[in-house]
């Protein structure tokens, strides 16, 4: 059969619909089932060849999952591309309209899903069978506009429509307890919720390059337990059986937006044991399917905890070995240690996860029986080492840590400030436990589907062998040289910076121009990530341009994308004085077509695809220590963008692989950034030091972008004067700096290209596949099941 009937048959069959009176929706969901189809054929026969190879599975458990639309990756991974365009071009359809259809799975917030996502890829295109356990959120990440300027947050609502590419599973469901209490006889221990609810699984085929290997993303829906709803009305306990009904609604419902003032949050902690425990359950069922002795399970399952949000995976699998398979508590702890590591993102205080004991106690309670039984092994074994149980509070990092066998960071630097500061002195007493494994990004997403005008041209240039082996890159280093090259690589960002500018004219009636140099930074909005340092940076050049009109000043375009937390209000505040500035600037004449500042609200994975290939200039100026690695600075880099950054996260190692002459490095170090908040008083005298900065600092707070309102942004300036935390005084006078020698370079186009073309070609090594090459060897001693691919590099 040809994909045309395919189609049809799909429209007809699964839609009810006839081709006259289709829609782009119902056109969409024939496809993609069309596709679908296709996977599920790659899908079985990896089953196969795992349960005949009898491996190490990979378990990543993880929150988020920001995957994004899914058709474009589908058809390019099965190679259908041609195939697919052409049959629309047959049945009248026109292919762009049909993919941007889709609405993007925004299951995350932002770097910590994206990298799950990514690392799903990998897994399968390397073929290491693997499922990811998550939740399935029926609100993804809130949808942002902009109203005077200001965030404003609706609900997010992809699962309105029907997800095509999703099997539900109704024969894996598991009940998952809440509360209640735990009875002790004869030394065993009783657990007896006071609530249930179901995990129903849903699965997602992931399939890899060529449609070689298919993985599964398996995430989790809420459902009430009937029977046990039943129970509890028949003793006419009403309440309880309506409590479980509104529990499980609520569990999987909505995303929470990574909201670090909210945390401890009750239903947060009954999200993150609902995915884990089905997690858990499931994967010893599958395990316990084909083998007899749960002893051996460390040598057939790996799970890795993204983050501490699964860290009770910990307690919950000594729960179950202690209490479902008599294995004593003190052989099964480092039992299910051999099972486990964790993967830590950030150092931000903030953001390390503590749940109250009483908390703790009250939703699982013997679960808070198993950590201290975990505390009270490590105590004995380590008098004196760090608490997980402290100040009335459980300490997940500390758990996450003690019932890991490796810990990773994500860069090397963050991997050094891990040692260095949050768990110090666990490393000293486990001197080998924390080790590096520097954060990855697909190059199938973030190359070949973005940009396929470089693509092309790099297929055209060195093959394809690059998709799956990113560091055959390096041979384009050759063509620095080469000026017709240099200049077909030009060609290729000017016409995906025409594109960019045609969608700002559609949908926000705003054109760019694109012989600008096209300056972007786009992630979520946080003090340490200094949005507003670029904000004031660019404050500075307009107040510059403007003194100085007949000048010859390179023209650019300031772009902005990300979202707050809805409960952060400096981030908040930092987003409406962009708006407020921009709506400014970019009604000045004076200046005009020179400097313009774009917004475009609601940034998500989809508006990355468009804006990376685009960029010129790519924004990665957190303060140093800080940002625990980025993946942003990674994609901008392979699609030949320079960087202007500080010596945070993998800027470190990214400078190291394009060679600092084509890296804009500026702002204090690490180690500096600690020295000068030990200074009294560093903010006002950076200030002081800096005419520049101080104008713009006045003029903000007399309200020159807020003229109705002049005392609007009084607090945010006072702020940086009083406590600017995040050193955007002492850095601004260095990044000012370092943005004119960018201007500077950016007009010797051929020896801007020159440099742009170096990124490309240096950054093979942040490929996922070598991230994921790096944990199978170093974590899970995992092996490809279709052989070969893991023997190479890393
Ligand atoms: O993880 C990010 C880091 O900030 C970034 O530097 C790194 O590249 C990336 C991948 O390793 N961390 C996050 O994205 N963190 C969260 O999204 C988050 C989500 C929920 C929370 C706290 C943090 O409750």
């Amino acid at each position: 059969m040809t994909m045309k009937t395919d189609i049809l048959n799909r429209l007809k069959y699964s839609l009810g619909k006839d081709a006259e009176n289709a829609s782009t929706y119902d056109w969409r969901i024939a496809l993609s089932l069309v596709l679908r189809d296709q996977m599920v054929e790659t899908w079985f026969r990896s089953t196969k060849e795992t349960y005949a190879a009898s491996p190490k599975r990979v378990y990543y458990l993880s929150m988020e999952f920001l995957i994004g639309r899914l058709i474009e990756d589908m058809i390019s991974n099965l190679r259908m591309e041609e195939k697919v365009k052409a049959t629309l071009v047959e049945l009248g359809q026109d292919y762009d309209t049909i993919v941007h259809d889709e609405p993007d799975a925004a299951l995350g917030n932002g770097g910590l899903g994206r990298l799950a996502a990514c690392f799903m890829d990998s897994l399968a295109t390397l073929g290491i069978p693997a499922f990811g356990y998550g939740i399935r959120y029926e609100h993804g990440l809130f949808e942002q506009s902009f109203a005077q300027g200001q965030q404003v947050e609706k609900p997010e609502t992809w699962l309105t429509q029907r997800h095509a590419w999703e099997f539900e599973r109704p024969e894996s469901q598991y009940r998952i307890g809440f509360g209640g209490h735990v009875d002790h006889h004869e030394g065993k221990a009783y657990w007896h919720p006071g609530e249930v609810v179901m995990a129903t699984a849903y699965d997602t085929p992931v399939v890899g390059w060529n449609g070689d290997w298919g993985n599964t993303l398996r995430l989790w829906s809420a459902q009430p337990a009937k029977e046990f709803d039943l129970e509890s009305f028949n003793r006419g306990d009403y309440l309880a059986a309506g409590r479980s009904e509104a529990l499980a609604r609520t569990i999987s419902r909505v995303l929470y937006p990574d909201d670090t003032t909210e945390s401890g949050k009750e239903l947060r902690l009954k999200q993150e044991y609902f995915f884990t425990a089905a997690s858990i359950m499931d994967l010893l069922r599958r395990y316990l399917k084909d083998h007899d002795d749960i002893r051996a399970l460390p040598d057939y399952v790996a799970i890795q905890l993204n983050d501490t949000h699964p860290a009770i995976a910990g307690p919950e699998l000594v729960r179950i070995l202690v209490d479902e398979h008599d294995i004593p508590m003190d052989e099964a702890i480092p039992l299910a240690r051999k099972c486990l590591a964790y993967t830590n993102h950030t150092l931000l205080p903030e953001a390390l996860e503590r749940w109250s004991e009483h908390l703790m106690g009250r939703i699982l309670p013997r679960h808070l029986e198993i950590i201290r039984a975990i505390e009270h092994a490590h105590q004995t074994e380590f008098p004196g080492s760090p608490r997980i149980l402290e100040n009335g509070d459980v300490r997940m990092g500390e758990l996450a840590f003690i019932m890991a066998h490796k810990v990773n960071g994500v860069s090397a630097l963050h991997t050094d400030l891990v040692k260095e500061t949050v768990f110090a002195d666990l490393h000293r007493i486990h001197p080998t436990r924390i080790i590096n494994q520097t954060n990855g990004i697909t190059p199938r997403r973030w190359l070949y589907g973005c940009n396929p005008s470089l693509r092309h041209l790099i297929t055209d240039t060195i093959g394809e062998g690059w998709v799956t082996d990113l560091e055959q890159l390096t041979a384009l280093k050759s063509k620095r040289d080469d000026a017709a090259f240099i200049e077909a690589f030009t060609a290729s960002k000017r016409e995906n910076k025409a594109n960019l500018s045609n969608w700002t004219l559609q949908t926000m009636g705003v054109s760019l121009d694109p012989d600008a140099m096209f300056d972007v930074q786009i992630k979520r909005i946080h003090e340490y990530k200094r949005q507003l340092m670029n904000l004031l940076e660019t404050v500075a050049l307009w107040n510059d341009m403007r003194d100085n009109p007949n000048a010859d000043w390179t023209p650019r375009v300031k772009i902005f994308g990300g979202k707050a937390a809805p409960g952060y209000f400096v981030a908040k505040d930092i987003i409406r004085l962009i708006n407020d500035v921009a709506a400014v600037i970019n009604a000045d004449e004076v200046t005009g077509d020179k400097l313009k500042i774009v917004y475009p609200p609601n940034y998500n994975v989809t508006m990355a695809e468009r804006l990376i290939p685009a960029a010129d200039l790519s924004e990665q100026i957190s303060t140093a220590g800080k940002e625990a690695s980025g993946t942003g600075n990674m994609k901008f880099a392979l699609n030949g963008a320079l960087t202007i950054g500080t010596l945070d996260g993998a800027n470190v190692e990214i400078r190291e692989h394009v060679g600092s002459e084509n890296f804009f490095l500026f702002g204090l170090t690490a180690q500096e950034v600690m020295e000068r908040r030990t200074h009294h008083g560093y903010a006002r005298a950076a200030i002081e030091a800096s005419p520049r900065l101080q104008r713009v600092l006045g003029q903000i707070a007399e309200g020159r972008f807020a003229p109705h309102d002049p005392s609007r942004y009084h607090g945010l300036v006072g702020m940086l004067y009083d406590h600017d935390y995040f050193l955007v005084t002492c850095d601004f006078d260095s990044y000012f700096d370092t943005q004119r020698r960018a201007d500077t370079a950016y007009r010797n186009p051929a020896n801007w290209a020159a440099m742009a073309l170096v990124n490309t070609a240096s950054m093979g090594w942040f490929s996922s596949d070598r991230t994921i090459k790096g944990y199978a060897r170093d974590i899970w001693g995992a092996e490809s099941v279709t052989k070969a691919k893991l023997g190479k590099t890393a």
